[in-house]
């Protein structure tokens, strides 16, 4: 049913009305042995995002997860992330969306007060691998298209909210075009991505699975990490959630 969306991809593609998620669903194809093959749905009744989260994903989103087999150390991985964000946010800004990417997996309508900093898309990368090899990767981009905004949480945004209805065959299309190109160029995604990053310079607030604080982001490490000044120390920060504080 891939005809449905029409897709001329740079990978295989599976395509689903509605599924639970497309990142369980490309999870078992790794596991199996698949690579360069996109799992696409309408509807997911079972989204997740990072540490379990429900992601909302009514129909009329773009629910996608790509399968790799990238020849790169599981500490390359993130910038996988960084490329699908760089993806997303240049494609909906090509139709007129003001996004920018919030460290390290968000691409958000910056904004203003009420409306200001809206979640658009989200990234959730997994992988799998031993003593030190990456064995397969997936990489789940949930993006709201053309989704109606009270199918959505209130902190959230779509294309469709900013600037109307997209094709969102032509819109995969281009993120996936532009994502293929980024995923074998680690040094050209980290510095598309810094100039795309609204994080860097922002007073942030980090909370891991350990602990909370806050500092100003100073700069993100060759592999996706981001750099925090508390004032004392500078933390380098693998894993978190972030929030933009002032
Ligand atoms: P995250 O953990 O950074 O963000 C999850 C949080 O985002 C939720 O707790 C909620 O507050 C908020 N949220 C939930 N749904 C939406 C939405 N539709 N738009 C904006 N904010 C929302 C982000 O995780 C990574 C999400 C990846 C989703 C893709 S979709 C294709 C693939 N399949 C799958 O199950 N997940 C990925």
């Amino acid at each position: 049913a891939a005809v449905e969306f029409g897709l001329d991809a740079p990978y295989d593609v599976e395509y689903h009305d509605r599924v639970e998620s497309t990142n369980a669903i490309a999870r078992e194809r790794a596991t199996a042995g698949a690579s360069d093959l996109l799992v696409l749905a309408d509807e997911q009744i079972g989204g997740r995002g990072r540490r379990e989260r429900e992601w909302q994903s009514p129909s009329g989103g773009v629910w996608a997860s790509v399968v790799l087999r990238p020849d790169r150390p599981p500490a390359a991985v993130p910038l996988l992330t960084f490329a699908a964000a760089v993806a997303v946010t240049e494609a909906v800004r090509e139709r007129g969306v003001d996004a920018a990417i919030k460290w390290p997996n968000d691409v958000i309508v910056p904004g203003a007060g009420e409306r200001g900093g809206r979640k658009l898309c989200g990234v959730l990368t997994e992988m799998s691998g031993e003593s030190g090899r990456v064995s397969w990767v997936v990489v789940g981009i949930g993006l709201n298209a053309n989704v109606p905004q009270g199918a959505l949480p209130p902190e959230a945004t779509s294309v469709q909210a900013e600037v109307g209805p997209v094709d969102r065959r032509s819109l995969v299309q281009d993120i996936l075009e532009r994502f293929s190109e980024l995923a074998d160029r680690p040094e050209a995604t980290l510095s598309v991505w810094s100039e795309h990053a609204l994080t860097i310079g922002q007073h942030v607030r980090i909370e891991t699975a350990r602990e909370t604080f806050e500092g100003e982001a100073v700069g993100v490490t060759d592999a996706g990490a981001l750099l925090v000044d508390t004032g004392d120390e500078e933390r380098t920060v693998y894993a978190g959630d972030c929030e933009h504080v002032r």
